[in-house]
């Protein structure tokens, strides 16, 4: 299949264009650097960070069979993005091109513009130039289960009905992020289903829990192949900024209370995901909602299993409550369905001692490259 892989550059694009290469799809990587950039000017650096875009795709493709092609291309640009799509001709565009942090989209006035322009026009741009170019198109879009917010009902896969003064019908799931990043994966869903229902585009909005890990199969243990790895405040998801907290034995830094749930996946699993939802696209004029998550857990619980695992190793890292920076609920009722994904056949990689020891092990071999003044959150919901 000829694949689009927007975002391409990004800790969960890499890997996905190198996966799908692998699987034996025509592959075209866009991105426009937006990742690298922002880390830099917030002076938040990843850890080990891998060659630029063009060198990585080109060195992936001095050994590999499997060739990736690259552009960089910002996607808020839609004549370049149009051209892309009619000289490429694309079957299936895997969608990551966005602002992915929710602390960065809170800090002030100007990141908040710049993530809602990015985000929106970006997704507004896929639309239309899946319209023009071929709307059968198969638009797959990452979404995330922040969008459900924490509501006291159980989560279905996208969708609820209602019935209401003996009438029923069915609606999106109802929406209540607790972030501006979150809102606006809520607004591409809603623009996404407005253009599914209009111009009968097929899309699948994959509802992704927090992404811990830092190997594929493809990375292969290659430097020169490593994904983005983030473990700040501000880019860092939590259970890659614990372990590497625990690496350093300073202090897991726990939000609140601690009894927050989430549900969260390994990046392998991220990558079987998104080959299984691009096997099983959607019929035309129909959105796929799919809820990417393997295990809920409390981030409390996150903290301790990482202690425990650390400890296996000689590591003692402390846990320590901050007052939580953020406005979300602690205490909350939490039932998440994914029963999508587990029905198409993905078999999960659960979070145990050995996938922490294995991520530990590698960041101790990089322990003098942590900058330990980027690890406390600086940036307030308040
Ligand atoms: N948290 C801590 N300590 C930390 C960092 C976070 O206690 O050092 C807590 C937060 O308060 C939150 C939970 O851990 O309750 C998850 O935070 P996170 O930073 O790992 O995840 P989040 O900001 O929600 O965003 C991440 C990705 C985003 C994706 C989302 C999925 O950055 O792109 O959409 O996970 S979800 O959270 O399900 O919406």
């Amino acid at each position: 299949m000829k694949i689009l892989v927007l975002g391409a550059d990004g800790y969960l694009g890499w890997p996905t264009a190198m996966k799908l290469a692998s699987d034996g799809h025509q592959v075209l990587a866009i991105d426009n650097g937006a990742r690298r950039k922002l880390t830099r000017e917030m002076g938040v650096p990843p850890l080990c960070e891998p060659p630029p875009f063009n060198e990585r795709v080109g060195y992936w493709n001095s050994i590999q069979e499997s060739k990736i092609e690259f552009q960089v291309c910002d996607i808020c640009d839609y004549p370049a993005l149009l051209s892309v799509f009619k000289e490429f001709k694309p079957e299936t565009v895997v969608h990551y091109a966005e602002q992915p942090s929710a602390p960065y989209s809170m800090i002030g006035h100007e990141e908040a513009r710049y993530t809602l322009e990015n985000n929106l026009l970006g997704t507004l741009n896929l639309a239309y130039a899946v319209k023009e170019v071929n709307p059968k198109i198969h638009i797959l879009k990452l979404g995330t289960m922040g969008e459900y917010g924490t509501p006291n009902i159980d989560i279905e896969e996208g969708y609820l009905e209602i019935s209401h003064r003996g009438r029923t019908d069915r609606f999106l799931f109802p929406r209540q992020a607790s972030s501006l990043y979150h809102t606006t994966k809520i607004q591409d869903t809603d623009l996404l289903y407005l253009y599914v229902r209009t111009w009968g585009l097929c899309v699948t909005d994959l509802m992704q829990g927090p992404v811990y890990g830092m190997f594929t199969k493809e990375m292969g243990g290659n430097p020169f192949l490593q994904t983005l790895f983030n473990y700040d405040h501000i880019f860092g998801t939590v259970l890659n900024r614990f372990v590497v907290q625990a690496a350093i034995e300073g202090s897991m830094v726990v939000y609140g209370a601690g009894t927050q749930r989430r549900g969260f996946l390994n990046l392998v699993d991220t990558l079987q995901c998104v080959a299984l939802a691009v096997d099983h696209p959607p019929k035309q004029g129909q959105l796929n909602i799919f809820n990417q998550f393997t295990e809920v857990f409390s981030v409390l619980e996150l903290a301790e299993r990482v202690k425990k695992a650390a400890a296996e190793l000689n590591l003692f890292p402390e846990i320590e409550h901050i007052r939580n920076p953020r406005v979300e609920s602690e205490n909350h009722y939490y039932n998440p369905k994914n029963s999508n994904f587990d029905s198409l056949g993905l078999k999960p990689t659960y979070l145990n001692s050995e996938v922490l020891k294995e991520m530990l092990i590698f960041i101790l071999e990089h322990k003098g490259e942590i900058n330990e003044e980027i690890l406390m959150p600086k940036v307030s919901w308040h």
